[in-house]
């Protein structure tokens, strides 16, 4: 009868190191996934979402297509910017370029790293502008070629502040 219950509490007693081993694995697994997390949190390395302009188009028409855009500040965009038309075109938001992080602009095999207030494109060219707004505001778009802001070449930038942001 003694010899039976030694053996029932060796084996509880077993039982309980094997639960608390596990307890211990667990947290251990779980606390340095958790730290990595927030130390590799960088707004850089976000999928951006991708955001298409066209200046002009192919019957000359002096629009942005689209000419109204609405982006997230601390989010990440890569706006793709493209002119169709046979004649140059410019993407200027002077106040929106300080109102952001540029990360790069890539065209062709070159890539730019630095601020950027505005863009020309030349027929047929394509570029790609990645950036983090970072200040909430309405911003205004033109083509500064001559007579193209007047012929209605503008359009309007909205950056809203991120949701569940609190500011003093
Ligand atoms: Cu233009």
């Amino acid at each position: 009868m003694r010899v039976i219950f030694a053996r029932k509490l060796h084996l509880f007693r077993l039982n309980i190191v094997l639960v608390i081993s596990i307890i211990f694995f667990s947290f251990y697994r779980v606390i340095p996934s958790a730290l990595a997390a927030s130390e590799t949190l960088d707004l850089a390395r976000q999928i951006p979402i991708e955001v298409k302009v066209s200046l002009g188009n192919n019957n000359n028409e002096l629009k942005f297509f689209p000419n109204q855009f609405a982006f997230f500040a601390g989010k990440r965009y890569k706006l793709t910017l493209e002119n169709p038309s046979n004649q140059k075109h410019y993407f200027t938001a002077k106040d929106f370029a300080d109102g952001i992080w540029t990360q790069k602009v890539e065209a062709g095999r070159v890539e730019v790293k630095g601020a950027i207030h505005e863009l020309e494109l030349k027929p047929g060219a394509k570029a790609e502008w990645v950036f983090i707004p970072l200040k909430a505001g309405k911003y205004g778009l033109r083509c500064t070629v001559a007579g193209h802001t007047e012929a209605g070449m503008t359009g309007a930038i909205a950056i809203s502040p991120p949701p569940n942001l609190s500011l003093r």
